[in-house]
């Protein structure tokens, strides 16, 4: 019995996966890919006196390709196999067992084919690029944001006059950081109400839409209670830890209905994402991410602090904004159909400095945003938040950093400290 077929032309409804293996010593890719399609389908370690017939032919994946050279695996599973509304137990199936076993020396997914039948079981995004334009009516360039720094440790009044700081300073979004949580020096409930105070306070004094985005990660029962008290509180937003909240939270809290955005943080992703022989590319989970209904994601920066080359960042835009994304040489093609495009968000590490090249790499729909290099300012945060616009704007008008910066105190002295 093996499960590899070589002749089989998989069919517009079959669930598809990418992998690159390694085979075990003294075994070859066919060995490899076999094992990989039978434990993530219906098989197991050693035939099976249950594994009827029937089933076999109804439900096995099919090794349809093998590329020795960049040791590629494509397999094929008959949706069937799955149930369709449940990504957890998809990926159990796909992306489970198969990274541990010992006739696998390493094994990455480098992408997932996901057919129409089963991203229709999917909200995807509730706004997407779109509505978080139509929310914000900041429509022709990218959106700037900040993380308010420290990560932790302001108590809550302080958080909210940084954050008020940033706002009247000229950025459209303030983000908790991703360990925020409701530690004892700064209550969720307390952060944000005043943090909402001084929200209103500035978009009273500069006449724009301002963005805050609250960290509710936590148990899931309490991060409800805390989605709901900011839907009460009229905030647009939320911001989840995704991949350490875990799949079905992220799934399950979309269903909910809630009104607010989702902004994305995806901490703990690079545990799988960053080593090149093994785990589940950043792509393939954003797309799970896209499908599950995230309306900000995390990309990468492909400039900053924290890993990521231009092209991988870049396809990974492509991923979450295109209707309709080509396939290349480690991708699938990708219809998307209903599901509305996500806001790319590049961060980790940024300054002023850093926009052009961010632009150039990811356009217009994509939030900038910078913890250090805005409240590391010489100046403070006030003055980090002028820095950034200023860069934009020199950006969006064309002008060299270092021309605008001649007019522009905030961004030369961002400049002369993150670049000198
Ligand atoms: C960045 C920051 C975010 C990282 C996460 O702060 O707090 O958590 O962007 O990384 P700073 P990624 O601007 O001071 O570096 O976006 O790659 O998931
Ligand atoms: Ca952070």
């Amino acid at each position: 019995m093996t499960y590899i077929d070589l002749n089989y032309q998989p069919r517009e409804s079959d669930l598809l996966v990418w992998f690159r293996a390694e085979p075990p010593a003294g075994k070859d890719m066919k060995y490899v890919a076999d094992r990989i399609a039978e434990e993530s389908s219906i098989g197991t370690w050693t035939d099976l006196k249950t594994l009827l017939p029937e089933i076999w032919e109804k439900l096995r994946a099919r090794v349809y390709e093998i590329d020795e050279k960049n040791k590629y695996v494509k397999i094929a599973y008959p949706l069937h196999l799955f149930e369709i509304k449940n990504m957890p137990a998809i990926l159990a199936s796909v992306a489970g067992n198969v990274f541990g076993m010992k006739s696998v020396e390493a094994l990455r997914v480098l992408d997932i084919r996901f057919p129409k039948e089963l991203i229709q079981g999917y909200l995807g995004p509730k706004y997407g690029v779109q509505g978080v334009r139509e929310m914000t009516k900041v429509y022709d360039r990218p959106f700037l944001g900040t993380i308010i720094k420290p990560k932790i440790g302001l108590p809550a009044k302080m958080h909210a006059e940084v954050a008020y700081e940033a706002w009247v300073g000229g950025l459209d979004i303030v983000k908790d950081d991703e360990n925020l949580a409701s530690q004892e020096f700064n209550r969720f409930e307390e952060r944000l109400a005043l943090t909402l105070e001084k929200k209103d306070i500035a978009e009273e004094e500069t006449g724009e839409k301002k963005i805050y985005l609250v960290n509710i990660t936590a148990p899931y029962k309490e991060m409800i209670r805390r989605a709901e008290l900011v839907q009460d509180s009229g905030n647009e937003f939320v911001m989840i830890d995704v991949f350490i909240s875990g799949f079905s939270a992220v799934q399950s809290y979309r269903e909910e209905g809630f009104k607010m955005a989702i902004h994305a943080h995806r901490a703990m992703h690079a545990a799988i994402t960053r080593n090149p022989e093994h785990g589940i590319n950043m792509l393939t989970l954003a797309k799970v991410y896209r499908l599950l209904g995230v309306d900000n994601l995390h990309i990468g920066t492909a400039v900053g602090k924290m890993e990521g080359s231009a092209k991988e960042v870049s396809e990974i835009r492509e991923e979450i904004q295109l209707e309709n994304v080509p396939a290349n040489e480690s991708r699938f093609e990708q219809k998307w159909y209903e599901i509305k495009p996500v806001l790319a968000v590049a961060s980790g590490g940024l300054h002023p400095g850093h926009v052009p090249a961010v632009v150039d790499i990811l356009g217009k729909d994509i939030v900038i945003q910078a913890g250090g290099g805005v409240h590391g300012h010489p100046e403070g945060t006030r003055a980090g938040a002028k820095a950034m616009r200023e860069a934009l704007e020199a950006k969006m008008q064309g002008i060299p950093l270092e021309e605008y910066a001649k007019e522009h105190k905030e961004l030369r002295e961002a400049l002369e400290k993150f670049l000198h």
